[in-house]
């Protein structure tokens, strides 16, 4: 608790949030705090060349490490939940082994990947996608963020383009503890989610191009107004999810016109579309009844559209046996648990492509996130970090042969991923 107050003072903004966008100087700040939790609890520090940070703590045995942690980044106007809950509770959980004087045969590593919101540098879970052989390293170096910085450069800058290779090794399993960030769990009065996956993720960036006039003199027929379709759109998206129903949701989230001025019809808009449902088949006709419309529009506006995928990611399901042991371990534990799928992003989705992958929801009071209201009460943190703890441990004492073999390094749909590679040695991790 005392450790997530602080790492919240890091960036800290009005309203009791914080702002730590990745790479930034405050990430920089809460990078270093964290790394210096981590040498304190006696962990192996390592850095890889995507800025993703692993604490270990060495097992009986030399194998693949069972992996948790989340990420440390946060989005302009973060809560102290989101992510950090997942890196600070594996903290807690390496400082009670120690105290109970227990070391597991696996040896359990704590994480915060790189950029895993996407508000800054997209696409969100960057770090962990490079890590997973998701995106390749140079690609990901050089993407340029919404303030036109270079992603490479920054990493550079702040001090953390680290000396470990992309993609990583593999995990024996991995679990991320972390808020629901939505309702559900809170409005049934449930204590832990035993997450089922992750939904689909759309994200594109849309420039209109029209013609900047004078908003007294231009008659509405002669108008090319990039601002109105950009709002039609907006408007349009709100339809289309109530029409298509389900989980579908869709956000207009940035939107920028240019000149920007109140008597200047804009001649430019440029303007983001984030798409999610748990049903892909929906989700890509939800992309193209948008594609349809941003057609109509241009043609009845006059103006022309581009288009640049942000991120795609379909939806992923976790590991059977890792969801029952989250939901068992729940229920031993006394607490009221409920299976559920995740709504946000998360590091998990990215992990589960190489290695067992499974997640601990917790409630968010009134289903809130990405606001600094964000809360969860120190109950429900207990109750995470507890099953987080269990979890982990059964994990890291599982005998030989209890988990079919292991995934191949995944790659992208649509952000160019690299090549798989072998999966690891058993015994060692390390490529054969
Ligand atoms: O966008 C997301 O779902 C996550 O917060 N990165
Ligand atoms: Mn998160
Ligand atoms: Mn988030």
């Amino acid at each position: 608790m005392a450790r997530l107050e602080e790492l919240g003072q890091v960036g800290a903004i009005a309203g009791g949030g914080c702002a730590r966008l990745a790479l930034s100087d405050a990430d920089r700040a809460g990078r270093d705090l964290v790394v210096s939790w981590m040498r304190d609890l006696g962990l192996v520090v390592t850095v890889d060349a995507i800025g993703n940070v692993f604490g270990t703590r060495a097992g009986r045995e030399d194998r693949p490490p069972v992996l948790c942690g989340s990420h440390i980044d946060t989005v302009a106007t973060g809560g102290i939940y989101d992510g950090n809950l997942g890196v600070l509770a594996g903290l807690e959980v390496m400082e009670v082994l120690a105290e109970a004087g227990v070391v597991t045969r696996r040896p359990l590593t704590v994480a915060f990947f790189t950029d895993e919101e996407g508000a800054r540098f997209a696409p969100d879970m960057l770090g962990s996608s490079v890590f997973v052989g998701g995106m390749a390293l140079e690609t990901a170096h050089d993407i340029v963020g919404i303030d036109g910085a270079r992603l490479g450069t920054e990493l550079e800058r702040i001090g953390y383009l680290g000396s470990v290779p992309c993609p990583g090794l593999v995990p024996y399993a991995y679990v991320e503890l972390h808020i629901e960030q939505g309702p559900v769990l809170e409005a049934h009065g449930d204590d832990i989610g035993a997450v089922t996956g992750v939904q689909g993720i759309s994200w594109q960036e849309i420039t209109v191009l029209g013609q900047s006039n004078h908003a007294g003199t231009t008659p509405i027929a002669y108008r090319h107004d990039a601002g109105y379709v950009a709002a039609a759109t907006s408007v349009f998206l709100r339809g289309l999810a109530r029409e298509l129903g389900g989980d579908q949701v869709a956000t207009v989230g940035r939107a920028t016109l240019h000149p920007d001025l109140v008597n200047v019809i804009p001649g430019r808009a440029v303007f983001t579309v984030d798409l999610r449902n748990t049903d892909e088949a929906v989700l890509v006709e939800a992309e193209a009844r948008l594609t349809e419309e941003l057609t109509r529009l241009a043609a009845e506006e006059d103006v022309s559209i581009e288009r640049r995928v942000l991120a795609r990611f379909t939806p992923v399901e976790f590991d059977q046996k890792v969801v029952e042991m989250v939901e068992a371990t729940a229920t031993l534990l006394g607490h009221r648990v409920r299976r559920l799928p995740s709504g946000a992003g998360h590091d998990a989705q990215m992990l589960a492509r190489v290695c067992p992958a499974g997640m601990i929801f917790v409630p968010s009071a009134g289903g809130i996130s990405h606001n600094p209201a964000e809360y969860t009460s120190p109950e429900a943190l207990l109750a995470g970090a507890d099953v987080l703890l269990h979890v982990l441990v059964g994990l890291a004492e599982e005998p030989d042969g209890a988990r079919q073999g292991r995934r191949r390094h995944g790659t992208d749909e649509g952000a160019g991923g690299v090549g798989a590679s072998d999966a690891p040695d058993e015994t060692t991790g390390h490529p054969r």
